[in-house]
């Protein structure tokens, strides 16, 4: 399914320490299409329901204070196996854990700051693009090089 989306944040930490663009940038040279992308400081309530399964783990109020302390990118990437592919791209959950060369195992060393989040199965992406985009924030669009009657 090429039409298959997921659902990428950069996280406050990822922001601040200035990696938007090359986390954007490793999603483009892979090959997924950007189909929606915003800037804002999520809620505890909103991070309360992104977060809905992990709310009896020890470490939650801490990971809800970290991810409302200041500004996220939220993205929407669409393409062949992406749910499944950029879990690999980011890497493990915990940093020690994650290889050179993944997203987390180059920009990352503590779990409480691992830079990125990705969706991590097909249901689970759906449910966090419609809890963070509105319908008509996401944009279909088709390549140049598709149609090469110039006008
Ligand atoms: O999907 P992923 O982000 O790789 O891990 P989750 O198990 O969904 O946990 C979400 C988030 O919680 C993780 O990215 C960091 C944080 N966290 C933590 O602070 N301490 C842990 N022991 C486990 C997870
Ligand atoms: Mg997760």
């Amino acid at each position: 399914d090429v039409k298959e989306r997921t659902l990428i944040a950069v996280k406050p930490d990822g922001v601040q320490r200035r990696f938007i663009g090359q986390i954007i940038q490793r999603f483009e040279q892979r090959g997924f299409k950007l189909v929606g992308l915003k800037m804002l400081q999520a809620s505890e309530d909103l991070l309360s329901q992104h977060y809905s399964e992990l709310r009896t783990k020890p470490f939650y109020p801490r990971l809800l204070k970290y991810m409302s302390s200041g500004p996220v990118v939220v993205m929407v990437w669409e393409g062949h196996k992406v749910v499944q592919t950029s879990r690999t791209m980011v890497g493990h959950t915990n940093p020690a854990e994650a290889l050179a060369g993944t997203i987390r195992g180059d920009f990352s060393f503590h779990v409480s700051r691992n830079v990125i989040h990705a969706s991590d199965s097909e249901e689970g992406a759906q449910r966090e693009i419609q809890l963070w985009f509105k319908g008509r924030e996401l944009l279909n669009w088709d390549c140049c090089d598709q149609s090469l009657t110039l006008a």
